[in-house]
């Protein structure tokens, strides 16, 4: 597993599929939100390396057979409308998705079917007879230590970490010989522990992020790893893939799933040109399987080990993790609807964006946001492009294009410069260190910073000279450009808005375009604001009390 590999394989980020047995919910675009941040990122970091970029639904398994038969209706008809308001949602919160995979889809069964029969020819596969608790919700077997009694019903037993109910059975199974693989794994999330910081290039595998997702897999592992269990008899689910030589029994919904992040880059018949994904976005919910059972599968077939696993928290509702078996779900068309996509995606990249806990959902919260943004971008816009400051400005006495340095109001300006030239930098920074959230909140505080300095220099007033107001006014310009080019991964609609206004050519909107200097006195910016409007919601739903 050399790292020869050629500089021009495209950066490879993937979301969950997600099981389209009920509608999406807040919790699933926090996962897309959060992709789309790192693939757009990547873009404007790296605009000559192609960015692929992976969603789709995980269509097969009893889930979604029994939510079909719940319907009346057959599984695929089913999984067809569903997997359609997957697709949709992300459409409509602007997610850049390259690649919508669904598993139903002939390819993918192509390549489960390719890798069952490898993984089989190496003897990593064997038939056994498999005895244990098995959660339908879960879809997944539990040892006996990991199941207790219900707290009320006193013949029932569930899962002790999902809660989910549990039921004894005892079946014919092919297993995978996962147990093999304790050892390499744990090897390889000691490297990866060690993260080498000047892997800028992302050729160097990162393992899990943040660290105590990874603490806990290391921990998991070193408890110990039991071989896998990976086909249903046939009678039991009907639903899916069936083995391959052996169609009594249906290929376990999971081993099909994570082989998606294969077959949606055209494993076997397109090689590996794509492979491995440089960032693999997951909730927290379904470590296990990406940290322990992908890379097992991965080291088995000898190919490249997946490089980073970024894990978030949930959205919880009332202190309980948002989701569809719960119902308790927050509708995101609707927050769209009702607060503008961009005051989404800032809300779930600001908040969710820290990945480590858990946060209950709130609407206010929401709107606190979403003014948060409109005032400190939207104003500071229209405050900046008043046709007063330009004309104060065209008075200035200096013909010099650098800020002059005017008295002690204008050091602070210099201050402003300085953090602003600083913040590509810095938001890089972040961003390499999958710190999403960081790298937001540095962005939005210069916004802050800069709309307090407008206030305090009043360029469009004549209580300071006009060298004063030019001064101001280069300066708000270069924070709306620079702000605006790294405000793009973000909130990539009203960004668009923002560069349009200003004149911002496209192939000037990379984070190398984030240095101060581009504004020209005399206009070398030329803008034309009539009529751009940077929000297109009004202000919010209702009053806010902020
Ligand atoms: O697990 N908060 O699909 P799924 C934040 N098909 N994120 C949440 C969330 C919440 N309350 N609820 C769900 C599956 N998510 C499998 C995945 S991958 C090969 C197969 C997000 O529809 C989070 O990313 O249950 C979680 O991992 C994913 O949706 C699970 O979606």
């Amino acid at each position: 597993h050399s790292a020869t590999q050629s500089t021009d394989k495209p950066f490879y980020v993937t979301t969950p599929i997600f099981y389209p047995n009920a509608r999406p919910h807040i919790g699933h675009l926090q996962s897309l939100v959060t992709a789309d941040i790192i693939a757009r990122f990547q873009r404007i970091l790296n605009p000559a390396r192609p960015v692929v970029f992976l969603t789709g639904t995980d269509e097969h398994g009893l889930k979604m057979q029994q939510a079909a038969e719940a319907q009346g209706v057959d599984p695929l008809a089913w999984c067809d409308i569903l997997s359609a308001e997957f697709r949709t949602l992300g459409e409509r919160a602007n997610i850049s998705a390259t690649v919508f995979m669904r598993t139903t889809q002939r390819r993918h069964r192509d390549t489960v079917e390719y890798v069952w029969r490898m993984l089989a020819d190496r003897g990593l596969i064997y038939k056994d007879t498999y005895e244990g608790y098995y959660s339908t919700t879960d879809e997944c077997f539990y040892p006996s230590s990991r199941v207790t009694s219900h707290p009320t019903r006193a013949d029932t037993k569930i899962a002790t970490e999902t809660g989910s109910v549990v039921e004894w059975s005892s079946e014919v199974n092919y297993k995978l010989r996962l147990s093999q693989f304790r050892e390499v794994l744990l090897a390889y999330y000691a490297t990866t522990a060690e993260r080498n910081v000047s892997a800028e290039d992302g050729l160097v595998s990162r393992g899990i992020y943040p660290d105590v997702y990874q603490n806990a897999v290391v921990q998991d592992l070193s408890a110990g790893l039991e071989d896998l269990s990976i086909s249903r008899p046939r009678e039991r689910i009907g639903w899916g893939i069936p083995v391959p030589g052996d169609p009594s029994q249906t290929v376990y919904v999971w081993f099909d799933a994570l082989l998606v992040y294969l077959s949606g880059v055209g494993y076997p018949s397109s090689g590996t040109t794509v492979w491995p994904p440089d960032v693999q976005v997951i909730g927290k919910d379904i470590l296990r399987f990406h940290a322990i059972y992908l890379p097992a599968i991965v080291r088995a077939m000898n190919l490249e080990m997946p490089k980073t696993l970024l894990t978030h928290a949930h959205w919880t509702a009332g202190q309980k993790k948002m989701s569809k078996s719960l119902g308790n779900v927050a509708d995101p068309i609707a927050a769209m609807d009702d607060y503008g996509v961009d005051a989404v995606r800032f809300y779930l990249a600001r908040v969710g964006g820290r990945f480590r806990d858990d946060v209950d959902w709130s609407e206010d919260q929401l709107r606190k946001h979403a003014d948060e943004i409109r005032n400190s971008l939207a104003n500071y816009f229209l405050r900046v492009t008043s046709t007063v400051i330009k004309r104060r400005a065209a008075r200035a006495t200096t013909a010099s294009s650098e800020p002059l340095l005017y008295c002690d109001l204008l050091s602070t300006n210099e201050e402003l410069l300085a953090l602003l030239d600083d913040l590509g930098g810095r938001v890089s920074q972040s961003m390499r260190n999958f710190e999403v959230g960081d790298a937001l909140q540095a962005i939005v505080l210069v916004l802050r910073h800069a709309n307090a300095l407008l206030t305090i220099l009043e360029p469009w007033s004549d209580a300071h000279p006009p060298d004063v107001a030019l001064s101001c006014y280069i300066t708000a310009l270069e924070t709306l450009r620079i702000t605006g080019i790294l405000l793009q991964p973000f909130i990539p609609h009203t960004s668009e808005k923002l560069l349009g206004a200003l004149k911002v050519s496209v192939d000037e909107r990379s984070v190398a375009h984030t240095r101060v200097g581009k504004c020209q006195v005399g206009g070398g910016l030329v803008m034309d604001v009539r009529g751009v409007k940077l929000f297109d919601k009004p202000a919010n739903k209702g009053t806010s009390d902020s």
